[in-house]
């Protein structure tokens, strides 16, 4: 392995995810802090005041936010050959990450309201997220060509973020994701990658 650094995440999110799947595509080392654990959260807490995963420390700097880790990871340690960040220019690769995001914040909320006891269809803004899910799926769902968003047919963010995206609603159980065939066959296209197979989420 290459450079190392240190993550504050858990094994089941997405977003912490993606930066597992980067880390490894580039042959660096991270070194995951577990966050569910009590002393965990406490280190993520002394160094993240928004008390969300994924955080990093890399080079001495603690960064927020899985894109910015990943932009930071890729700017400093990948090739013509390694995953790729989308073209300055490219419009489409960056309102899909937009959009995906979109739906996984969406359906984080009502995942965690559902575990306090809060039935999404007694809220009319919880409805609102589920509805907003369903709608930019299919979206994405009619914008992307035969399992790639991206043009030149690269691994990218886009693809990270639709599989890891992907994997999280089938883990949960929180969306009915065989209702977008595009969307399935992007997910069966990449999701066996060694990097993907390495950071899959726990079967409970
Ligand atoms: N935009 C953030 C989203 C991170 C996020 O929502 N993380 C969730 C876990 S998947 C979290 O830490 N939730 C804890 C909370 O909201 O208290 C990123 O890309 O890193």
């Amino acid at each position: 392995m290459g450079a190392s650094f240190r993550l504050y995440g858990t094994v089941t999110s997405p977003y912490v995810r993606r930066v597992r799947v980067v880390a490894l595509e580039l042959g660096l080392d991270c070194d995951l802090i577990d966050v569910a654990t009590e002393h965990g959260q406490a280190q993520l807490r002394a160094v993240n005041p928004l008390w969300k995963v994924p955080a990093a420390e890399i080079g001495g700097e603690v960064i927020f936010d899985s894109r910015v880790i990943v932009d930071r990871l890729i700017t400093g340690h990948g090739s013509d050959d390694t995953i790729a960040m989308p073209e300055q220019g490219d419009t489409k690769v960056r309102n899909v990450l937009t959009a995906i995001d979109g739906v996984l914040d969406a359906l984080i909320n009502v995942f965690y309201l559902s575990k306090d006891g809060i039935d999404p269809q007694t809220s009319s803004y919880l409805r609102k997220h589920n509805d907003r899910a369903r709608a930019t799926m299919a979206w994405l769902d009619t914008t992307i060509d035969d399992g790639w968003f991206a043009a030149n047919r690269r691994f990218g963010l886009a693809e990270l973020a639709l599989v890891t995206t992907v994997g999280w609603m089938r883990f949960r159980d929180r969306y009915p994701v065989e209702d977008h065939a595009a969307l399935m066959r992007c997910f069966e296209r990449h999701d066996d990658r060694p990097s993907m197979l390495a950071t899959r989420p726990p079967v409970s």
